[in-house]
Protein backbone atom coordinates (compact mmCIF):
# COMPACT_ATOMS: atom_id res chain seq x y z
CA UNK A 1 0.00 0.00 0.00
CA UNK A 2 2.95 2.44 0.10
CA UNK A 3 5.91 2.65 -1.27
CA UNK A 4 8.11 4.00 1.19
CA UNK A 5 11.31 2.30 2.81
CA UNK A 6 10.66 0.05 5.45
CA UNK A 7 12.40 0.54 8.16
CA UNK A 8 11.82 -1.72 10.67
CA UNK A 9 12.82 -1.28 14.56
CA UNK A 10 14.59 -4.36 16.60
CA UNK A 11 14.20 -2.37 19.44
CA UNK A 12 11.88 -4.95 22.34
CA UNK A 13 8.61 -3.51 22.29
CA UNK A 14 6.46 -3.13 25.28
CA UNK A 15 4.37 -6.11 25.60
CA UNK A 16 1.80 -7.43 28.43
CA UNK A 17 2.32 -10.99 29.22
CA UNK A 18 0.29 -13.12 27.26
CA UNK A 19 -1.98 -14.06 30.48
CA UNK A 20 -2.82 -10.70 31.04
CA UNK A 21 -3.54 -9.93 27.27
CA UNK A 22 -5.47 -13.47 27.12
CA UNK A 23 -7.86 -12.42 30.77
CA UNK A 24 -9.05 -9.40 28.71
CA UNK A 25 -10.38 -11.30 26.00
CA UNK A 26 -14.60 -12.13 25.80
CA UNK A 27 -15.61 -15.44 26.91
CA UNK A 28 -15.71 -18.03 24.41
CA UNK A 29 -13.05 -16.31 22.05
CA UNK A 30 -11.63 -18.34 19.39
CA UNK A 31 -7.93 -18.06 18.51
CA UNK A 32 -6.41 -19.64 15.05
CA UNK A 33 -3.95 -19.69 12.53
CA UNK A 34 -4.86 -18.75 9.30
CA UNK A 35 -2.46 -20.19 5.77
CA UNK A 36 -3.54 -20.19 1.73
CA UNK A 37 -3.17 -23.08 -0.48
CA UNK A 38 -0.81 -21.39 -3.05
CA UNK A 39 1.04 -19.31 0.04
CA UNK A 40 2.08 -22.81 1.32
CA UNK A 41 1.39 -26.42 -0.57
CA UNK A 42 3.83 -26.70 -3.28
CA UNK A 43 3.32 -29.66 -5.31
CA UNK A 44 1.59 -27.44 -8.05
CA UNK A 45 2.23 -30.42 -10.81
CA UNK A 46 0.86 -33.54 -8.36
CA UNK A 47 -2.46 -34.78 -7.77
CA UNK A 48 -3.94 -34.06 -10.95
CA UNK A 49 -3.93 -30.22 -9.90
CA UNK A 50 -4.24 -27.96 -12.69
CA UNK A 51 -2.93 -24.85 -13.67
CA UNK A 52 -3.89 -22.01 -11.74
CA UNK A 53 -3.74 -18.00 -12.78
CA UNK A 54 -0.83 -17.93 -9.66
CA UNK A 55 1.13 -20.66 -11.67
CA UNK A 56 0.80 -18.53 -14.65
CA UNK A 57 1.80 -15.55 -13.40
CA UNK A 58 4.73 -15.79 -11.04
CA UNK A 59 6.07 -17.72 -13.56
CA UNK A 60 5.94 -14.74 -15.56
CA UNK A 61 9.29 -12.73 -15.58
CA UNK A 62 9.38 -9.70 -13.49
CA UNK A 63 6.18 -10.10 -11.76
CA UNK A 64 7.22 -11.93 -8.65
CA UNK A 65 10.55 -10.57 -6.83
CA UNK A 66 13.27 -12.51 -7.47
CA UNK A 67 11.35 -14.54 -9.97
CA UNK A 68 10.24 -16.83 -7.02
CA UNK A 69 7.13 -18.91 -7.61
CA UNK A 70 4.87 -21.28 -5.35
CA UNK A 71 6.28 -24.81 -7.17
CA UNK A 72 7.69 -25.87 -3.42
CA UNK A 73 6.67 -22.76 -1.32
CA UNK A 74 6.28 -24.29 2.19
CA UNK A 75 6.35 -28.39 0.59
CA UNK A 76 2.51 -28.37 2.64
CA UNK A 77 1.23 -31.26 0.58
CA UNK A 78 3.57 -33.31 1.75
CA UNK A 79 4.43 -31.95 5.17
CA UNK A 80 1.08 -31.12 6.19
CA UNK A 81 1.21 -33.95 9.29
CA UNK A 82 4.20 -32.53 10.43
CA UNK A 83 2.18 -28.83 10.01
CA UNK A 84 -0.74 -29.90 11.54
CA UNK A 85 0.95 -31.29 14.88
CA UNK A 86 2.88 -27.65 15.30
CA UNK A 87 -0.66 -26.13 15.77
CA UNK A 88 -1.72 -28.77 17.90
CA UNK A 89 1.40 -28.21 20.06
CA UNK A 90 0.39 -24.08 19.43
CA UNK A 91 -2.83 -25.13 21.17
CA UNK A 92 -5.00 -23.45 18.49
CA UNK A 93 -8.81 -24.26 18.31
CA UNK A 94 -8.89 -23.78 14.27
CA UNK A 95 -7.11 -23.17 11.51
CA UNK A 96 -8.25 -21.17 8.74
CA UNK A 97 -7.00 -23.38 4.82
CA UNK A 98 -7.92 -22.52 1.53
CA UNK A 99 -8.65 -25.24 -0.82
CA UNK A 100 -7.10 -24.73 -4.21
CA UNK A 101 -9.78 -24.91 -7.06
CA UNK A 102 -7.81 -26.35 -9.51
CA UNK A 103 -7.17 -29.37 -7.21
CA UNK A 104 -10.94 -30.24 -7.22
CA UNK A 105 -11.62 -29.13 -10.34
CA UNK A 106 -8.61 -28.79 -12.72
CA UNK A 107 -10.39 -26.82 -15.63
CA UNK A 108 -12.81 -24.96 -13.13
CA UNK A 109 -15.57 -27.50 -14.17
CA UNK A 110 -17.00 -30.61 -13.95
CA UNK A 111 -15.97 -33.74 -12.37
CA UNK A 112 -13.58 -34.30 -9.09
CA UNK A 113 -10.33 -34.93 -9.46
CA UNK A 114 -10.15 -37.71 -6.94
CA UNK A 115 -6.13 -37.17 -5.76
CA UNK A 116 -6.96 -33.57 -4.66
CA UNK A 117 -10.26 -34.65 -3.17
CA UNK A 118 -8.44 -37.11 -1.04
CA UNK A 119 -5.15 -34.27 -0.35
CA UNK A 120 -7.46 -32.34 1.42
CA UNK A 121 -9.56 -35.11 2.89
CA UNK A 122 -6.62 -36.05 4.48
CA UNK A 123 -5.89 -32.53 5.66
CA UNK A 124 -9.31 -32.33 7.32
CA UNK A 125 -8.79 -35.92 9.15
CA UNK A 126 -5.78 -34.44 10.66
CA UNK A 127 -7.28 -31.59 11.81
CA UNK A 128 -10.23 -32.93 13.53
CA UNK A 129 -7.84 -35.98 15.32
CA UNK A 130 -5.82 -33.22 16.48
CA UNK A 131 -8.76 -31.18 18.01
CA UNK A 132 -8.53 -28.03 15.84
CA UNK A 133 -11.43 -26.92 13.91
CA UNK A 134 -11.30 -26.58 9.85
CA UNK A 135 -12.45 -23.24 8.66
CA UNK A 136 -11.88 -23.68 5.20
CA UNK A 137 -11.56 -20.86 2.73
CA UNK A 138 -13.28 -21.75 -0.69
CA UNK A 139 -10.97 -19.00 -2.64
CA UNK A 140 -7.66 -17.63 -1.79
CA UNK A 141 -6.65 -16.23 -5.16
CA UNK A 142 -5.94 -19.47 -6.89
CA UNK A 143 -8.54 -19.36 -10.07
CA UNK A 144 -8.01 -22.14 -12.49
CA UNK A 145 -6.44 -20.98 -15.71
CA UNK A 146 -8.93 -22.59 -17.67
CA UNK A 147 -11.48 -19.96 -15.98
CA UNK A 148 -9.34 -17.23 -16.75
CA UNK A 149 -9.08 -18.01 -20.40
CA UNK A 150 -12.79 -17.80 -20.84
CA UNK A 151 -12.31 -14.12 -19.30
CA UNK A 152 -11.92 -14.83 -15.28
CA UNK A 153 -13.93 -12.52 -12.80
CA UNK A 154 -15.02 -9.97 -15.15
CA UNK A 155 -17.40 -12.41 -16.53
CA UNK A 156 -20.52 -13.22 -15.36
CA UNK A 157 -20.36 -17.43 -15.93
CA UNK A 158 -17.24 -16.95 -13.35
CA UNK A 159 -19.68 -16.72 -10.55
CA UNK A 160 -21.83 -19.41 -11.47
CA UNK A 161 -18.86 -21.38 -11.68
CA UNK A 162 -18.06 -20.46 -8.40
CA UNK A 163 -20.91 -21.38 -6.74
CA UNK A 164 -21.16 -25.25 -8.37
CA UNK A 165 -17.06 -25.64 -7.08
CA UNK A 166 -18.72 -24.42 -3.44
CA UNK A 167 -21.12 -27.14 -3.13
CA UNK A 168 -18.34 -29.66 -4.63
CA UNK A 169 -16.37 -28.98 -1.65
CA UNK A 170 -19.35 -28.66 0.45
CA UNK A 171 -20.40 -32.14 -0.80
CA UNK A 172 -16.86 -33.87 -0.41
CA UNK A 173 -15.97 -32.15 2.99
CA UNK A 174 -19.44 -31.08 4.27
CA UNK A 175 -19.95 -34.27 6.67
CA UNK A 176 -16.48 -32.77 8.56
CA UNK A 177 -16.65 -28.81 8.09
CA UNK A 178 -19.25 -26.61 8.82
CA UNK A 179 -17.54 -23.09 8.76
CA UNK A 180 -16.86 -21.65 5.41
CA UNK A 181 -15.74 -18.27 4.19
CA UNK A 182 -16.67 -17.83 0.42
CA UNK A 183 -13.71 -15.53 -0.62
CA UNK A 184 -10.43 -14.18 0.89
CA UNK A 185 -10.06 -10.37 -0.12
CA UNK A 186 -12.21 -9.76 -2.86
CA UNK A 187 -10.53 -6.23 -2.62
CA UNK A 188 -6.76 -7.86 -3.74
CA UNK A 189 -8.32 -9.81 -6.59
CA UNK A 190 -10.59 -7.17 -7.91
CA UNK A 191 -8.08 -4.48 -7.31
CA UNK A 192 -4.80 -5.92 -7.77
CA UNK A 193 -5.71 -8.85 -9.63
CA UNK A 194 -7.62 -6.92 -12.68
CA UNK A 195 -7.11 -3.19 -11.87
CA UNK A 196 -3.15 -2.46 -11.30
CA UNK A 197 -1.89 -5.83 -12.43
CA UNK A 198 0.37 -6.29 -9.65
CA UNK A 199 -0.99 -9.51 -8.67
CA UNK A 200 -2.57 -12.40 -11.05
CA UNK A 201 -3.70 -12.48 -13.42
CA UNK A 202 -1.79 -8.94 -14.48
CA UNK A 203 -4.78 -7.57 -15.89
CA UNK A 204 -4.78 -3.32 -15.90
CA UNK A 205 -8.09 -2.10 -16.78
CA UNK A 206 -10.56 0.34 -14.55
CA UNK A 207 -13.94 -1.10 -16.11
CA UNK A 208 -12.88 -5.06 -15.98
CA UNK A 209 -11.81 -4.77 -12.29
CA UNK A 210 -14.85 -3.54 -11.38
CA UNK A 211 -16.84 -6.38 -13.04
CA UNK A 212 -14.44 -8.78 -11.14
CA UNK A 213 -15.70 -6.60 -7.85
CA UNK A 214 -18.97 -7.57 -8.32
CA UNK A 215 -18.85 -10.88 -9.99
CA UNK A 216 -16.56 -12.22 -6.87
CA UNK A 217 -19.46 -11.06 -4.83
CA UNK A 218 -22.12 -12.55 -7.08
CA UNK A 219 -20.29 -15.95 -6.87
CA UNK A 220 -19.93 -15.52 -2.90
CA UNK A 221 -23.61 -15.27 -2.80
CA UNK A 222 -24.80 -17.15 -4.96
CA UNK A 223 -22.42 -19.98 -2.88
CA UNK A 224 -24.05 -19.07 0.37
CA UNK A 225 -27.52 -19.51 -1.15
CA UNK A 226 -26.63 -23.19 -2.56
CA UNK A 227 -24.10 -24.38 0.16
CA UNK A 228 -27.26 -22.95 3.11
CA UNK A 229 -29.55 -25.06 1.12
CA UNK A 230 -27.46 -28.09 1.76
CA UNK A 231 -27.24 -27.75 5.47
CA UNK A 232 -29.08 -25.02 6.85
CA UNK A 233 -26.74 -25.60 10.19
CA UNK A 234 -23.27 -24.62 8.46
CA UNK A 235 -21.87 -20.84 9.22
CA UNK A 236 -21.18 -19.02 6.34
CA UNK A 237 -19.16 -15.88 5.80
CA UNK A 238 -16.67 -13.92 3.68
CA UNK A 239 -13.53 -12.12 4.46
CA UNK A 240 -12.81 -8.91 3.73
CA UNK A 241 -9.96 -6.88 4.08
CA UNK A 242 -10.72 -3.41 5.38
CA UNK A 243 -9.23 -0.48 6.29
CA UNK A 244 -9.75 2.40 9.03
CA UNK A 245 -9.78 5.20 6.73
CA UNK A 246 -9.67 8.57 8.00
CA UNK A 247 -8.22 12.10 6.17
CA UNK A 248 -4.98 13.47 6.95
CA UNK A 249 -6.11 17.04 7.48
CA UNK A 250 -9.54 18.57 8.34
CA UNK A 251 -9.08 20.50 5.21
CA UNK A 252 -12.24 19.71 2.37
CA UNK A 253 -10.09 17.78 -0.64
CA UNK A 254 -8.35 15.88 2.23
CA UNK A 255 -11.81 14.73 3.72
CA UNK A 256 -12.99 14.28 0.04
CA UNK A 257 -10.34 11.87 -0.61
CA UNK A 258 -11.09 9.89 2.42
CA UNK A 259 -13.90 9.84 1.25
CA UNK A 260 -13.10 8.23 -2.16
CA UNK A 261 -10.38 6.02 -0.32
CA UNK A 262 -13.10 4.71 1.92
CA UNK A 263 -15.33 4.02 -1.09
CA UNK A 264 -12.41 2.04 -2.57
CA UNK A 265 -10.96 0.07 0.03
CA UNK A 266 -14.23 -0.72 2.22
CA UNK A 267 -17.75 0.53 0.53
CA UNK A 268 -17.05 -1.19 -2.58
CA UNK A 269 -17.25 -4.40 -0.92
CA UNK A 270 -19.09 -4.13 2.37
CA UNK A 271 -22.31 -1.98 1.08
CA UNK A 272 -23.17 -5.04 -1.27
CA UNK A 273 -22.19 -7.80 1.36
CA UNK A 274 -23.78 -5.90 4.14
CA UNK A 275 -26.68 -3.55 2.85
CA UNK A 276 -27.60 -4.90 -0.68
CA UNK A 277 -26.41 -1.73 -2.32
CA UNK A 278 -23.61 0.16 -3.83
CA UNK A 279 -21.99 3.20 -2.53
CA UNK A 280 -23.65 6.23 -3.72
CA UNK A 281 -20.33 7.20 -5.37
CA UNK A 282 -19.46 4.13 -6.97
CA UNK A 283 -21.08 5.19 -10.34
CA UNK A 284 -19.65 8.87 -10.36
CA UNK A 285 -16.38 8.49 -9.23
CA UNK A 286 -16.25 5.63 -12.42
CA UNK A 287 -18.32 7.16 -14.78
CA UNK A 288 -15.48 7.10 -17.23
CA UNK A 289 -14.85 3.67 -17.34
CA UNK A 290 -18.17 1.79 -16.65
CA UNK A 291 -21.79 1.85 -16.92
CA UNK A 292 -22.00 -0.78 -14.03
CA UNK A 293 -24.57 -2.32 -16.73
CA UNK A 294 -22.67 -5.78 -15.40
CA UNK A 295 -24.98 -5.06 -11.96
CA UNK A 296 -28.27 -7.15 -13.46
CA UNK A 297 -31.94 -6.98 -10.98
CA UNK A 298 -31.48 -9.16 -8.38
CA UNK A 299 -27.76 -9.39 -7.70
CA UNK A 300 -27.94 -7.46 -4.79
CA UNK A 301 -30.33 -9.53 -2.98
CA UNK A 302 -27.82 -12.23 -3.85
CA UNK A 303 -24.43 -10.60 -2.65
CA UNK A 304 -26.29 -9.69 0.29
CA UNK A 305 -27.22 -13.48 1.08
CA UNK A 306 -27.60 -13.68 4.92
CA UNK A 307 -24.10 -14.20 6.64
CA UNK A 308 -22.97 -15.97 10.37
CA UNK A 309 -20.08 -13.88 9.92
CA UNK A 310 -17.83 -11.48 8.66
CA UNK A 311 -14.56 -12.22 8.40
CA UNK A 312 -12.20 -9.12 8.78
CA UNK A 313 -8.29 -8.63 7.59
CA UNK A 314 -6.71 -6.00 9.24
CA UNK A 315 -2.87 -5.07 9.28
CA UNK A 316 -3.03 -1.10 8.86
CA UNK A 317 -4.81 2.11 8.72
CA UNK A 318 -5.05 4.18 5.92
CA UNK A 319 -4.43 8.45 6.31
CA UNK A 320 -5.53 9.92 3.13
CA UNK A 321 -4.83 13.20 1.83
CA UNK A 322 -5.51 14.64 -1.77
CA UNK A 323 -3.35 14.33 -4.81
CA UNK A 324 -3.60 15.17 -8.60
CA UNK A 325 -4.38 11.89 -10.45
CA UNK A 326 -1.71 10.59 -12.11
CA UNK A 327 -3.55 10.15 -15.30
CA UNK A 328 -5.54 13.33 -16.33
CA UNK A 329 -7.86 11.62 -19.15
CA UNK A 330 -10.71 9.93 -16.90
CA UNK A 331 -11.21 7.43 -19.29
CA UNK A 332 -7.46 6.34 -18.82
CA UNK A 333 -6.91 5.93 -15.11
CA UNK A 334 -6.21 3.18 -13.13
CA UNK A 335 -9.20 2.04 -10.93
CA UNK A 336 -7.20 2.98 -7.90
CA UNK A 337 -6.04 6.22 -9.94
CA UNK A 338 -8.55 8.47 -7.43
CA UNK A 339 -6.36 11.18 -6.20
CA UNK A 340 -5.66 9.98 -2.87
CA UNK A 341 -2.15 9.34 -0.99
CA UNK A 342 -1.62 7.31 1.92
CA UNK A 343 1.58 8.82 3.25
CA UNK A 344 3.43 7.36 5.70
CA UNK A 345 3.48 9.64 9.23
CA UNK A 346 7.57 10.27 10.66
CA UNK A 347 6.82 8.66 13.66
CA UNK A 348 5.32 5.26 12.43
CA UNK A 349 6.17 2.56 13.06
CA UNK A 350 6.96 0.31 9.70
CA UNK A 351 6.75 -3.12 8.51
CA UNK A 352 8.70 -4.82 6.59
CA UNK A 353 6.11 -4.83 3.73
CA UNK A 354 5.65 -0.69 4.41
CA UNK A 355 3.00 -0.96 6.71
CA UNK A 356 2.58 1.62 9.66
CA UNK A 357 1.31 -0.25 12.30
CA UNK A 358 -1.82 1.06 14.13
CA UNK A 359 -3.46 -1.54 16.36
CA UNK A 360 -6.34 1.05 17.46
CA UNK A 361 -7.16 0.57 13.95
CA UNK A 362 -8.60 -2.54 14.39
CA UNK A 363 -10.54 -1.05 17.44
CA UNK A 364 -11.63 2.07 14.75
CA UNK A 365 -12.39 -0.50 12.29
CA UNK A 366 -14.46 -2.65 14.37
CA UNK A 367 -16.76 0.31 16.00
CA UNK A 368 -16.93 1.84 11.94
CA UNK A 369 -17.96 -1.57 11.05
CA UNK A 370 -20.81 -1.76 14.11
CA UNK A 371 -21.74 1.95 13.61
CA UNK A 372 -22.33 1.65 9.89
CA UNK A 373 -23.93 -1.66 9.45
CA UNK A 374 -26.51 -1.61 12.26
CA UNK A 375 -27.38 -5.51 11.64
CA UNK A 376 -23.35 -6.45 11.22
CA UNK A 377 -23.42 -10.06 12.11
CA UNK A 378 -20.86 -11.48 14.63
CA UNK A 379 -17.10 -10.69 13.51
CA UNK A 380 -13.69 -13.17 13.28
CA UNK A 381 -10.97 -11.41 12.80
CA UNK A 382 -9.50 -13.77 9.91
CA UNK A 383 -6.18 -12.30 9.37
CA UNK A 384 -3.54 -10.02 11.62
CA UNK A 385 0.30 -10.49 11.92
CA UNK A 386 3.34 -8.88 10.50
CA UNK A 387 6.31 -9.48 8.79
CA UNK A 388 9.73 -8.86 10.40
CA UNK A 389 13.06 -9.11 9.10
CA UNK A 390 13.80 -12.49 11.00
CA UNK A 391 16.95 -13.74 11.69
CA UNK A 392 17.87 -16.99 12.85
CA UNK A 393 20.48 -16.60 15.46
CA UNK A 394 21.81 -19.75 17.55
CA UNK A 395 19.06 -21.69 16.39
CA UNK A 396 16.39 -19.43 17.62
CA UNK A 397 14.36 -16.90 16.08
CA UNK A 398 13.82 -13.61 18.61
CA UNK A 399 10.67 -11.85 17.15
CA UNK A 400 9.71 -9.39 19.82
CA UNK A 401 8.10 -6.84 17.24
CA UNK A 402 5.70 -9.82 15.95
CA UNK A 403 4.48 -10.30 19.91
CA UNK A 404 4.07 -6.71 20.20
CA UNK A 405 2.01 -6.45 17.10
CA UNK A 406 -0.42 -9.76 17.71
CA UNK A 407 -0.69 -8.59 21.89
CA UNK A 408 -1.63 -4.76 20.86
CA UNK A 409 -3.81 -5.81 18.12
CA UNK A 410 -5.74 -8.26 20.40
CA UNK A 411 -5.82 -5.53 22.90
CA UNK A 412 -7.10 -3.26 20.99
CA UNK A 413 -9.82 -6.35 19.51
CA UNK A 414 -10.88 -6.93 23.38
CA UNK A 415 -11.62 -3.39 23.66
CA UNK A 416 -13.88 -3.11 20.52
CA UNK A 417 -15.93 -6.30 22.23
CA UNK A 418 -16.09 -3.86 25.11
CA UNK A 419 -17.78 -1.04 23.04
CA UNK A 420 -20.06 -3.77 22.16
CA UNK A 421 -19.06 -4.63 18.94
CA UNK A 422 -19.48 -8.89 18.65
CA UNK A 423 -15.64 -10.45 17.86
CA UNK A 424 -15.63 -13.92 18.44
CA UNK A 425 -12.39 -14.75 17.73
CA UNK A 426 -8.80 -14.06 16.19
CA UNK A 427 -6.65 -15.78 13.69
CA UNK A 428 -3.17 -14.77 13.46
CA UNK A 429 -1.46 -14.39 10.09
CA UNK A 430 0.35 -16.96 9.56
CA UNK A 431 1.86 -20.53 11.20
CA UNK A 432 4.41 -20.51 8.43
CA UNK A 433 6.85 -18.31 7.00
CA UNK A 434 5.23 -18.29 3.36
CA UNK A 435 5.31 -17.45 -0.38
CA UNK A 436 3.94 -13.43 -0.10
CA UNK A 437 2.53 -13.15 -3.67
CA UNK A 438 4.09 -10.85 -5.72
CA UNK A 439 7.14 -10.10 -2.68
CA UNK A 440 8.08 -13.91 -2.95
CA UNK A 441 9.88 -15.45 0.10
CA UNK A 442 11.41 -12.61 1.87
CA UNK A 443 8.76 -11.23 3.53
CA UNK A 444 8.42 -13.53 6.70
CA UNK A 445 5.03 -13.35 8.38
CA UNK A 446 5.12 -16.70 10.14
CA UNK A 447 5.13 -17.87 14.02
CA UNK A 448 6.94 -20.52 12.86
CA UNK A 449 10.52 -19.84 10.17
CA UNK A 450 10.64 -21.72 7.57
CA UNK A 451 14.20 -22.67 6.03
CA UNK A 452 12.96 -23.13 2.30
CA UNK A 453 16.50 -24.37 1.17
CA UNK A 454 16.02 -27.79 3.42
CA UNK A 455 11.94 -27.09 4.71
CA UNK A 456 13.18 -27.07 8.16
CA UNK A 457 10.71 -25.48 10.02
CA UNK A 458 11.59 -23.22 14.04
CA UNK A 459 9.06 -22.31 15.97
CA UNK A 460 9.69 -18.32 16.69
CA UNK A 461 9.52 -16.69 20.06
CA UNK A 462 5.94 -15.29 18.67
CA UNK A 463 5.25 -19.60 19.00
CA UNK A 464 6.24 -19.32 22.16
CA UNK A 465 3.62 -16.54 23.15
CA UNK A 466 0.90 -17.62 21.37
CA UNK A 467 0.99 -20.88 22.76
CA UNK A 468 0.95 -19.30 26.05
CA UNK A 469 -1.89 -17.31 25.27
CA UNK A 470 -3.85 -19.77 23.97
CA UNK A 471 -3.48 -21.93 26.79
CA UNK A 472 -4.28 -18.75 29.13
CA UNK A 473 -7.36 -18.00 27.37
CA UNK A 474 -8.13 -21.88 27.61
CA UNK A 475 -7.51 -21.56 31.35
CA UNK A 476 -5.19 -24.48 31.65
CA UNK A 477 -2.24 -22.83 31.45
O1 LIG B 1 -0.24 -13.12 2.67
C1 LIG B 1 -1.38 -12.33 2.58
C2 LIG B 1 -2.63 -13.18 2.52
O2 LIG B 1 -2.59 -14.10 1.48
C3 LIG B 1 -3.84 -12.30 2.33
N1 LIG B 1 -3.88 -11.24 3.31
C4 LIG B 1 -2.69 -10.48 3.53
C5 LIG B 1 -1.50 -11.39 3.77
C6 LIG B 1 -0.23 -10.56 4.00
O3 LIG B 1 0.01 -9.73 2.91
Amino acid sequence: MNDAATTTTRQRPEHASARETAALLPAGFELGVAMASYQIEGAVHEGGRGRSIWDTFSHTPGAVARGETGDVACDHYHRYREDVALMAELGVDAYRLSVAWPRLQPDGTGPVNRAGADFYSRLVDELLGAGITPVVTLYHWDLPQALEDAGGWPVRDTALRFADYAVTVQELLGDRVHRWITLNEPYCSAVLGYGTGRHAPGVRDAGRSLAAAHHLLLGHGLAVEAMRGRDRDGDYGITLNLEPVSALTDREEDRAAARRSLTLSNLLFTEPVLAGTYPEDARRLWSAVTDFSFVRDGDLETTSAELDFLGVNYYFPARVRAVPHREPDPALRAVDDLGVATPLLADDEVTEMGWPVEADGLRRLMVWLRETYPALPPVLVTENGRACADVVVDGAVDDPERIGYIDGHLRALAQAAEAGVEVRGYFTWTLLDNFEWAEGYARRFGLVHVDFETQARLPKASFSWYRELVAARAGSA
